[in-house]
């Protein structure tokens, strides 16, 4: 049941139980805070409570600070006011951790004299993904709890540790295997009075160790103003007195808060919850159970969508036409679990466990007891609306039937069954075992509750997922078409394939257009384009040349001995060249800003048509699908936050600017831009 109050106090047997209630995660709210402090002061002023234990209702214990307040104007009491309070209280305080004590919350805990986890406990300080440092004293009192050394790489990479490991490293005193609520109790009546706290160096460890751990994260900080803030604070803890540490790093992270990458980081927070939530779902439409899956397809996509299954825990059987197409997918599927156990991420009992609930068959018959089919045949509409005519007669009613169709129309899949209600698209991104992103396709027919049986999958599936409308190519590959093509009109136009890819990691993904290309093969474009009637000079004189990627040692780059990062290769740059005079294109020397304009303009302009057509709920989910799908880069909030931050209206300015430069008619901003820019 929940309290009324977000904080409420009960005594009995000589223990105040102060218990947040403040769903849905008990976060640190102004309300909270007040009702934490008033709650402190009547158990310490009733002389029948000897000691404290702090503890709270629901899945969580605390979240951290509300950050829905950040960025608002300052209501006290602060948190930093009600941690004091705590670890001065003159009765003792414990923790009762059930759930997750993350960022302020876990700051409450560490300022109480005693903390108890449950089996469920989650401890961690994440503000650094939110570009912060923790601002309530964690960068100084965890590092006495447990060492400077051990608690740096923690802060400063938002590390969330589990109960035994929590335990293991000091930062709780008691594990229980059931609610923590009771060890706590009497762990609080045992301390007579609150111990004495050490606010001198004690606990911290060697500095030279931390000197160590600090150069370690070397690469991390570079660039990275919240890792290095997180560094520069545990250093504090060295080199100040306790008082005047805390004060600098309340600085620090009342700086940070107003950095570009925090906004953006938080947008990306709220973002990513939002795009959780369909729009236009009827209230209390509810998901089917989904006990078992089936996939059609054991290629690439195929495999490595039944893993996805499997790792969550859901028996899947993957469905191929020849048995030794069949063989081969599922040897691909143990071999990428094999991997995993030889870097040590994955244990041998647990690959076994995973390759046991994946089992393989032969023809379409074999989805009959699946509760979700997830068709991942090749990219052509008539096989796939073939595949779903026969889906619809053996799957079982109530199953979901979706494709994993990057580009083609679901609308005409669903009309090859009688029920294209339970039709809908999961488009999983590749590798599919790795990638968070999930479009959800929503045909014209899909009903509500196969909608949210897919979500409600996608995060079981440990996915993001975000709903979004049918089109050519749904949200992230429309709008990456657009780039494609610009990044080949660059090329035309004088730039290098190692320019254009530079401008791009520069900006903040982790690879380059046609580095990208090369990893995923340009056989792949070449078949779409030549059954579209498609063309892309350069992609297409390279997949003549048979230069098709790094699978064959040559595409936009040259890779020597199987080397992953290739090289710049003068024939392509020659190639290039030739095709260019065969156009009458004046090649030119292309500066970086432009290059990245050119590339992520056109994209903003393309997520403006997305959002004026009702393809995305909002310029969020736009952001959260390149963010997961594509690797945008976090620090800058997604293309469509991006727009908001420079304004619609210059990125308008800029692409017409574009447009007559280079002639290419493409780059004028679209009505929905302009109609953006205005509002
Ligand atoms: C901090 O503490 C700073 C301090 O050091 C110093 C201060 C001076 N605030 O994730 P879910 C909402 S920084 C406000 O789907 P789950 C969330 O938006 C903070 N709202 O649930 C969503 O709302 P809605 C450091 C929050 O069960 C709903 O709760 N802490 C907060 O999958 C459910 O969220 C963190 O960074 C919050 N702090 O996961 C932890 N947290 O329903 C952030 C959540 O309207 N939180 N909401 O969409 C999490 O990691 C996860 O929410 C948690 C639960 C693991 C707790």
């Amino acid at each position: 049941m929940t309290q009324a109050r977000p904080v409420g106090l009960l005594v009995e047997d000589a223990v105040a139980v102060i218990r947040i209630g403040s769903p849905p995660v008990n976060a640190l709210s102004a309300a909270v805070r007040s009702g934490l402090l008033d709650a402190l002061a009547a158990a310490t002023a009733d002389p029948a409570v000897r000691a404290v234990v702090l503890a709270a209702e629901g899945r969580t214990f605390i979240a951290g600070a509300d950050i829905g307040e950040f960025g608002k104007p300052p209501v006290p009491p602060t948190l930093s006011d009600v941690v004091d309070a705590f670890e001065r209280s003159a009765k003792p305080v414990v923790a009762a951790i059930d759930g997750a004590a993350l960022g302020g919350g876990l700051e409450l805990a560490l300022a109480c004299h005693g903390r108890v986890a449950g089996p469920k406990a989650r401890l961690g300080l994440p503000e650094v993904k939110l570009g912060l440092v923790p601002g309530a004293g964690g960068t100084q009192r965890l590092p006495r709890l447990i060492g400077a050394a051990v608690a740096l790489p923690l802060i400063a990479q938002g590390t969330t540790l589990g109960p035994a490991d929590a335990l293991r490293l000091g930062m709780v005193d008691e594990v229980t295997g059931d609610d923590a609520l009771p060890a706590a109790r009497r762990r609080a009546l045992a301390l007579a009075a609150p111990p004495p706290r050490s606010r001198d160096r004690d606990g911290l460890g060697s500095h030279e160790d931390f000197e160590a751990a600090a150069t370690a994260l070397g690469k991390q900080a570079a660039g990275n103003p919240a890792v290095q803030g997180c560094i520069d604070c545990v250093a504090a803890a060295f080199s100040k007195p306790f008082d005047e540490a805390l004060a600098f790093e309340r600085q620090t992270f009342r700086r940070l808060m107003e950095d570009a990458r925090s906004k953006a980081l938080r947008h990306v927070f709220f973002a990513e919850r939002a795009a959780a939530q369909v729009p236009g779902l009827p209230a209390g439409t509810a998901a089917r159970p989904v006990a078992s899956a089936a996939v059609v397809g054991a290629g690439t996509m195929g495999g490595g969508i039944a893993m996805v299954f499997s790792n969550a825990g859901i028996p899947v059987t993957v469905i191929e036409t020849s048995q030794e197409a069949l063989d081969r997918g599922l040897e691909r599927v143990r071999a990428n679990y094999d991997t995993s156990v030889r870097r040590g991420s994955l244990s041998a009992e647990e690959r076994d466990r995973r390759l046991a609930r994946i089992q393989g068959q032969i023809g379409l018959d074999a989805a009959v007891e699946a509760d979700v089919v997830v068709e991942a045949a090749f990219e052509e509409l008539g096989l796939k609306r073939e595949i779903f005519g026969t889906l619809d007669r053996v799957a079982k009613p109530g199953a979901l039937l979706a494709s994993n169709t990057s580009y083609l129309d679901i609308d005409s899949m669903a009309a090859a069954t009688a029920r294209p209600g339970d039709v809908l698209g999961m488009h999983f991104f590749s590798p599919a075992n790795v990638m968070k992103l999930l479009e959800v396709v929503r045909g014209a027919q899909t009903t509500p509750e196969a909608l949210a049986t897919a979500v409600e999958l996608g995060r079981r599936l440990g996915k993001q997922p975000v709903v979004v409308g049918a089109c050519h190519g749904f949200v992230g590959n429309r709008m990456l078409a657009r780039r494609t093509a610009q990044a080949e009109r660059l090329l035309l136009e004088g730039a290098a394939p190692e320019e254009v890819d530079a401008a791009l990691v520069e900006f903040g993904f982790r690879m380059g257009q046609f580095a990208m290309i090369d990893l995923a093969g340009l056989d792949i474009g070449w078949r779409v384009r030549k059954a579209t009637g498609k063309k892309a000079p350069v992609a297409d004189a390279l997949c003549e040349a048979g230069r098709i990627g790094q699978k064959v040692g040559r595409g936009y780059y040259r890779y020597s001995d199987g080397a992953r990062q290739g090289e710049p290769d003068p024939e392509v740059h020659t190639l290039i060249e030739c095709i260019a005079g065969e156009q009458g294109i004046a090649r030119r020397a292309i500066g970086r800003q432009e290059i990245i304009e050119r590339l992520i303009f056109p994209m903003i302009d393309e997520g403006a048509r997305i959002l004026e057509e009702g393809i995305a709920a909002r310029p969020g989910d736009i952001d959260v699908v390149w963010l997961h799908g594509y690797g945008w880069p976090a620090w800058r909030g997604g293309p469509m936050y991006h727009a908001g931050v420079l304004g619609a209206a210059s990125v308008a300015r800029a692409l017409e600017g574009h447009a007559a430069r280079s002639g290419d008619s493409t780059l004028r901003p679209s009505d929905a831009l302009s109609r953006m820019a205005a509002a």
